[in-house]
């Protein structure tokens, strides 16, 4: 469709120069770039299911499933396969093309991995992408995943390289970096954004969406989520999300990731159907549907269809 060839070499000064364009500069380069790449009013719709929840051994500052945090989020063991493809089927009814298994843990060990397999199997055999979310994996789990049918992973950088060690101490970002290899090398389909919320400067989220659009290959999905503040976590007070800031982070990610699939995330419960309006506009082509992410409140199917009626958009596939 676009003869032009994608960059892998945007530099943060120019992403932060992008992301200060005044904003109807801004939304319309990503207009723009959007339309040439994307059905303009297509929302794909993908469902979140946590399959193991809390108790995780990690000290995200963001997370209510961190064990480190009294957040009321009690730990669970994993969940049988039955319940999970109920779940998805579920999922399945009420419209969604996607369905995202997470868990709670920093690395999955082996019987986690037979586990999800048997799941990634069941959901695909529902007609369903699959989608997991279980920390880092290495090389052969990876591969693993692949070779069950799973569609996507999920493994955020979460913000920019400089930030990583103030949110997080119980990994680092090569590690981080290290799982995205393994997963595209693999074959799995790539999906990696990050949070906005989390006291990040604006050279932070430049930097976070300059790394982005340096991997080796776009990811395929970019969620770009807004915090939701838990109690019991250190980051329960931060200062609200600007709407208008993930506005401009979602359009960044758009003009330097066209072809990639961007995902309004976390943090829409909260947010106005205007200023939904407004992140579909930048470029965001994708939401979480259903009444949870993995332990939040998202809005209900209902609100989201009458979002979507209200915009004249529809959901579907990508
Ligand atoms: N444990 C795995 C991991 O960290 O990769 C998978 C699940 S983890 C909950 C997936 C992502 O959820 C995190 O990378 C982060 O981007 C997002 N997340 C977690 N808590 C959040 C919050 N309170 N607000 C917004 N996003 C959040
Ligand atoms: C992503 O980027 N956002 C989702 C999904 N990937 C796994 C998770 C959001 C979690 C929000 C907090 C919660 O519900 O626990
Ligand atoms: Fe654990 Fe993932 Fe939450 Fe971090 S974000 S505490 S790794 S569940």
């Amino acid at each position: 469709m676009n003869a032009i060839a994608l960059r892998h070499d945007w530099t943060r000064d120019e992403v932060a120069a992008l992301m200060a364009l005044p904003l109807p500069e801004l939304l319309f380069r990503a207009q723009t770039i959007h339309r040439a790449h994307h059905d303009p009013l297509n929302i794909e719709i993908a469902t979140l299911l946590s399959i193991k929840t809390g108790g995780c051994p990690e000290d995200c500052a963001y997370c209510p499933q961190s064990a480190a945090f009294d957040t009321g989020v009690a730990a669970g063991k994993l969940m049988p396969l039955d319940a999970v493809l109920d779940a998805a089927r579920a999922a399945r009814a009420s419209g969604a093309s996607r369905f995202c298994m997470g868990a709670a843990w920093r690395s999955p060990k082996e019987r986690d991995i037979d586990a999800v397999c048997a799941m990634v199997e069941g959901v695909r055999a529902l007609g369903l992408e699959t989608c997991a979310t279980l920390g880092m994996l290495t090389r052969p789990q990876a591969q693993r995943l692949r070779d069950a049918g799973l569609d996507y992973y999920n493994h955020n950088l979460d913000t920019s390289p400089e930030f990583y060690g103030d949110i997080i101490s119980t990994r680092t970002y090569a590690d981080r970096l290290e799982t995205l290899a393994h997963v595209r090398d693999a074959g799995i389909a790539v999906c990696c954004g990050g949070i906005v919320g989390l006291g990040e400067s604006d050279a932070d989220r430049a930097g976070l969406i300059a790394t982005l659009a340096s991997l080796p290959a776009h990811p395929e999905s970019v969620p770009v989520n807004a915090l939701v503040r838990v109690a019991g976590t250190p980051l329960a007070e931060a200062p609200p999300v600007d709407p208008l800031d993930l506005v401009r982070v979602i359009a960044a990610a758009r003009i330097t990731m066209p072809k990639s699939v961007v995902r309004l995330s976390a943090g829409r419960e909260t947010m106005t159907d205007e200023a939904q309006a407004l992140c579909f506009l930048a470029g965001a082509n994708s939401i979480f549907y259903g009444e949870r992410l993995l332990t939040t409140a998202n809005p209900g199917a209902d609100r989201d269809r009458a979002l979507l009626a209200r915009l004249g958009m529809r959901a579907g596939q990508s």
